[in-house]
């Protein structure tokens, strides 16, 4: 049990040494856009419907590009992506449940940008989106993505907005493809 310890204590010290960064940032290790396009189902007979939020504009609209590029890359069609933009990323799920009661799609994409401000609304806002965007998956038949950024600083959110980590909003578009891809197998 000792041994095992001593090993995962040296596993993490060799990561944080020599990446120099949190070994328990997923993106650290991770780049948001990598991914194996052989192993993503064709999306040409699916419907998406993308939530973005206004709040920090530039980052959210590199998430869209990205989520729409990425959609368009795994052969979903324009006529079959709706994008409507929120104020901000608490309303995301209320967007999302707009999705869900007035369209007919197979899954929706949420995208926002969260900064860390001097207040604690970053950990509310944050609370909100994450707990709303679980029920919306819950109680709707159809999946929702959590393509929601939520930084410490500016920074951080264009690393991952286009930058060095890669783009949240392929990383989102790839799940939205994923999910009503296994929708679809399940319900035979
Ligand atoms: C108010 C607020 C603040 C301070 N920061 C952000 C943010 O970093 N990212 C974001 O998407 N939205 C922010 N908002 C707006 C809230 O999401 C929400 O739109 C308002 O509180 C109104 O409900």
């Amino acid at each position: 049990m000792q041994v095992i310890a001593f090993v995962n204590f040296c596993q993490l010290l060799f990561i944080n040494i020599f990446f120099n960064k949190n070994p328990n940032m997923a993106s650290s290790l991770k780049n948001l856009s990598s991914y194996d396009s052989t192993k993503i189902p064709d999306a040409s007979e699916m419907k998406f419907g993308i939530v973005v939020s206004e709040w920090n504009l530039e980052i959210t609209h590199s998430l869209l590009e990205g989520a729409l590029k990425t959609l368009k890359a795994h052969g979903a069609k324009d006529k079959n992506i709706e994008v409507k933009w929120v104020p901000g990323s608490f309303e995301l799920t209320l967007g999302g449940q707009f999705f869900a009661e007035y369209r007919d799609v197979d899954a929706v994409i949420c995208l926002g940008c969260v900064i860390q401000g001097e207040t604690r609304h970053f950990d509310f806002i944050c609370q909100g989106v994450s707990y709303g965007i679980t029920d919306l998956n819950l109680n709707n038949n159809i999946p929702f993505i959590f393509g929601v950024l939520t930084t410490d600083n500016q920074q951080q959110a264009i690393d991952r907005a286009g930058g060095k980590h890669g783009n949240k909003g392929d990383e989102s578009a790839i799940t939205a493809i994923k999910m009503a891809a296994l929708q679809r197998e399940m319900e035979g």
